[in-house]
């Protein structure tokens, strides 16, 4: 569906824009409302509609027929009942036009919402930026990809189809290799005992805080083996960070 930027990586059917939304008209519409109580549109925050609560305790819907703010709105129903409602079947979209049913409200705040300008493409988020003062704009509705100024360093939104140069970057990562010698009156080419080593420096590398990690054994000459009477048996542990 459209609007995948409120939408990241699923499908929701039985929530449907009114035509040509969302438009974050001038990179301003942030929250939704639903218009004509069954089409949802994106529009400016400060915006004061009335608004939809939902109490978890009941499953049940509240319209607030005061005309509040998106975030006013959200503080109330957070603070009176349980938060403005999501929509998230088909049968809680039912539930919702129940209660809005003989209304008559044009626009009415739902919890939907988004982050502008959160993503970056590697999946990593920032709350840095540095747009140019007229700034993310959005011109006709469809710039929604940032661009970068060489010469001033500052930042605009464009849209996609346009042709710039791109800055790519390659992670460096450093690789450290750790062995250390066991050894044991246990027998160290048991798969067993192999494993309780590996898993008792797997506990030490995490309490570390150290999560990439590998572990292998390499088997060695067993002290055994020279000397019958004895069974010690050694092994090397091997950790690569
Ligand atoms: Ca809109
Ligand atoms: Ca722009």
């Amino acid at each position: 569906m459209e609007g995948k930027l409120f939408y990241v990586g699923s499908t929701h059917e039985f929530l449907i824009w009114t035509n040509g939304q969302p438009d974050c008209v001038n990179a301003k519409e942030y929250c939704v409302a639903l218009q004509g109580q069954t089409q949802m549109n994106d529009r400016p925050c400060g915006d004061s509609y009335p608004f939809l609560c939902y109490k978890d305790k009941n499953t049940s819907y509240i319209l607030v027929m005061e005309s509040r703010s998106w975030s006013a709105a959200q503080s109330y129903c957070r603070t009176y009942h349980t938060d403005l409602t999501s929509i998230r079947s088909k049968e809680e979209k039912s539930n919702i036009m129940l209660t809005l049913n003989g209304s008559g409200v044009q626009y009415v705040w739902i919890g939907l919402y988004r982050d502008p300008w959160a993503f970056w493409s590697d999946n990593t988020t920032s709350t840095f930026t540095n747009w140019m003062s007229s700034e993310p704009g959005n011109l006709n509705s469809i710039e929604y990809f940032g661009a970068f100024n060489l010469m001033s360093g500052i930042w605009a939104d464009d849209f996609c189809k346009n042709s710039f140069y791109f800055f790519c970057f390659t992670a460096v990562t450093k690789q450290t290799v750790v062995k250390m010698k066991l050894q044991s009156e246990a027998d160290m080419h048991s798969t067993e005992i192999q494993q309780q080593v590996s898993q008792q420096l797997s506990g030490l590398m995490l309490s570390e805080g150290l999560t990439d990690f590998r572990i292998h054994c390499r088997k060695v000459q067993s002290y055994r083996d020279d000397q019958l009477k004895k069974q010690d048996v050694g092994g090397d542990c091997k950790t690569e960070v």
